[in-house]
């Protein structure tokens, strides 16, 4: 049910020429939320009478402007005056940038940006502090200082976002990190034992227990040698179950376990909820097996990949999975426990169904039936019963096994039913009123469909139906609605995430920017607006999730002063004011600091060129937005001292002479004046310059 909220209605009639009646939809759930009650309260308040005055100026700001009624509305639903906030939290996926966006909706305002794979100086992540985070990412001996981020997920409790953890993926290198939401920084990276890269990262149970990490373009597991000749013998594909741990906050890799796969190439995944808990359903395509190597005498690998008419979508049981593992159903690649895939076929972990062509999204609906699979390559979407599945799987109802022994369940048996949408279908998300919305890449559209089931009732329209397509601009890739993947959605609120922009912005040179596009999916039926353009030129993001903002409750200063943001606890080399000094043991220098505005304390200190040197920043500040930055010019330092944080940094003194040492955040009146010298004597004497020297 949607709650129609009438604000105030204005009429343009007499000015505009055209009768324009202002009405304001809010999503139902969004509605009930106090914050929203709150507003709409001092929206009641402060009523708006348009007045034929009012309607005059406004009539002159459009006719200027060149702005259509249409443009007044969306810009009414999107504008937040100075200091309101946004009613939803984005988490997006920063691509290239390896990092996370926060996106406040519906202002579509950018609130920060988090580092997670690589270094970012304003954060002070991977300039003397961050190292120990990011080193955990290193591939071996080797650093990996990007990340190509694809999937974020929101941890949840019983299939809800609980607004306490985010992990994203790095598809490039395979990695999974862990960012805490009360403080919005990166805990922890893990690298993947297994594979170089992946695409699945990162979905999560409804629970948490695990973070599902599936694979993508299969190697020999463990970076074993194997010449492509061998592929499908040596070649395997896999996914991978993080177990985290939310008391300690990290994903504990001592209790994570992978399942070996087919070489085929596994997408995108989703865990079962509600009457499909303990199902994890991942997607696959290539099932051809080909490889590259066109110029080689190769097939032409796209065409390779999508000879067949099908590929297979993987059903994994995980709480079957877990028992077998603890039962020791599991063998060690490169340290790592696997499970054979023929042991997995064995136990009724894993089987397989067919499905239509070379698919990319996989997303299960809120009450858990229905599992929606779209592929790119037909425009219609698939949808397989839960119910279905497990009553075949009960029956054996298998039509074949696939070239490893694995079960084939009847395509027939598990499919519910096929929705024709357009051209490119890649993702799926829902809302509160029986929608599902999915993405059309190549119709650079979103598009609108019923559910069945016990869906039927909560629209108005014939069951698995395309209702409408909102046009987008352009080439759309994923999109998010409010609490879009979640067991109760919200509606309201849809962003596509388009990775073109052509002509929406001015030209930044030839790399333009992608452009997030707000749609108000609030109406049922065939209107469905975009209201809004955000460029994002910053890497190209995929997922991301959309979380009610009074879910989050982040911390704007640390508890208490000398806070280590890693431990989350006070940091017992925190430095106390008045207890600032200088330790000197051999060449081991340790540095007690204290910043408080607008003062380093000590502000000088004296070194000897070689030195190793430790120092222990602590912040004394407690006021909101009281951040001080530490830098040291020539060393490749920046520190961002957020209020009570307490920071170590470890370099060593290879370079003599006088280095000014600074705050980076204007922190105050006197923040030029917050610096101090680190002075560097020469390990030779330099050469004096005597009056006799002098020309
Ligand atoms: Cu479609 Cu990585 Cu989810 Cu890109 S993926 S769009
Ligand atoms: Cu502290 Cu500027």
């Amino acid at each position: 049910m949607r709650h129609r909220v009438p604000i105030f209605t204005l009429s343009f009639a007499m000015t505009l020429g055209v009768g324009a009646s202002f009405v304001f939809d809010v999503p139902a759930a969004a509605a009930q939320d106090t914050t929203k009650k709150k507003r709409r309260k001092e929206a009641e308040i402060a009523a708006v009478e348009i007045t034929p005055a009012v309607a005059a100026d406004l009539q002159k700001v459009a006719t200027e402007r060149g702005l259509r009624v249409e443009d007044l509305t969306a810009a009414l639903k999107t504008y937040l005056p100075s200091g309101k906030l946004d009613d939803y939290i984005i988490f997006s996926s920063g691509g290239h940038s390896g990092q996370v966006f926060m996106i406040g909706v519906p202002s579509m305002r950018l609130l920060r940006s988090i580092a997670v794979f690589t270094p970012e100086p304003w954060q002070g992540y991977g300039y003397g502090a961050g190292q120990e985070v990011l080193e955990q990412g290193n591939f071996g001996e080797s650093e990996v200082l990007w990340g190509d981020t694809h999937h974020p997920a929101l941890s949840e409790t019983g299939g809800e976002y609980d607004g306490q953890f985010l992990f994203i993926g790095d598809k490039a290198n395979a990695r999974l990190a862990v960012i805490d939401l009360r403080d919005m920084e990166t805990k922890q990276i893990v690298k993947n034992p297994l594979t170089v890269s992946d695409h699945g990262a990162s979905f999560v149970t409804p629970d948490t227990d695990y973070i599902v990490e599936g694979g993508q373009y299969s190697t020999p597991l463990g970076f074993a040698y194997s010449t492509v000749e061998d592929y499908e013998a040596n070649y395997r594909g896999m996914v991978t179950l993080w177990k985290f741990d939310r008391k300690t906050g990290r994903i504990d890799p001592s209790k994570s376990f992978a399942l070996e796969l087919p070489p085929y190439f596994q997408d995108l995944a989703d865990a079962g909820k509600k009457v499909s808990d303990g199902l994890i359903f991942l997607n696959s395509f290539c099932v051809e097996s080909v490889t590259p190597g066109f110029d080689i005498g190769a097939v032409n690998f796209e065409a390779g990949c999508s000879q067949r008419d099908t590929d297979y979508l993987h059903i994994i049981d995980w709480k079957k999975a877990a028992q077998v593992f603890a039962a020791g159903g599991c063998e060690m690649v490169n340290g790592f426990p696997v499970m054979k895939m023929k042991k997995a076929a064995e136990e009724g972990v894993l089987c397989l169904a067919p499905e239509p062509k070379s698919p990319h999204g996989v997303d299960v609906t809120p009450n858990g039936e229905f599992i929606v699979v779209a592929g790119k390559l037909d425009p219609h979407v698939t949808v397989y019963s839960n119910t279905k599945i497990r009553d075949a799987i009960a029956k054996k109802k298998f039509s074949s096994s696939d070239a490893y022994g694995i079960p084939v369940l009847d395509f027939d048996a598990v499919m519910e039913v096929q929705v024709e949408l357009g051209l490119g279908p890649l993702h799926t998300q829902y809302d509160n009123q029986g929608y599902a919305y999915t993405s059309l890449f190549l119709d650079s559209a979103v598009a609108r469909w019923t559910l069945g089931g016990e869906y039927a009732s909560k629209h108005p329209e014939e069951p698995w139906k395309l209702v409408t397509k909102t046009p987008v601009q352009y080439n759309i890739g994923h999109l998010v609605a409010a609490e879009g993947d979640t067991v109760s959605p919200d509606g309201g609120y849809l962003v596509a995430m388009n990775k073109w922009s052509l002509d929406r912005f001015f030209p930044t040179g030839p790399l333009l920017p992608q452009n997030f596009q707000l749609v108000d999916i609030a109406k049922s039926g065939t209107t469905m607006p975009v209201l809004y353009d955000m460029p994002i030129g910053v890497g190209e993001p995929h997922y991301a999730q959309m979380i009610k903002a009074d879910k989050l409750h982040p911390w704007t200063v640390y508890p208490a002063v000398g806070w280590n943001p890693q431990t989350q606890s006070p940091d017992p080399n925190a430095v106390k004011l008045g207890e600032e000094k200088v330790v000197r043991d051999g060449h081991n220098v340790t540095v007690y600091m204290t910043a408080v505005r607008s003062h380093f304390a000590p502000d000088r200190f004296e070194l000897n060129e070689g030195d190793s040197v430790t120092m222990h920043i602590t912040s004394q500040e407690q006021s909101l937005d009281a951040t001080h930055g530490f830098c040291i010019g020539g060393y490749n330092i920046n520190l961002s001292l957020e209020p009570g944080e307490s920071a170590t940094l470890h370099f060593k003194a290879d370079k003599s002479g006088v280095y000014p040492f600074y705050c980076t955040e204007f922190c105050s009146a006197l923040h030029l004046e917050m610096l101090g010298y680190m002075v560097v004597k020469p390990s030779e004497p330099a050469v004096k310059v005597t009056e006799a020297s002098k020309p």
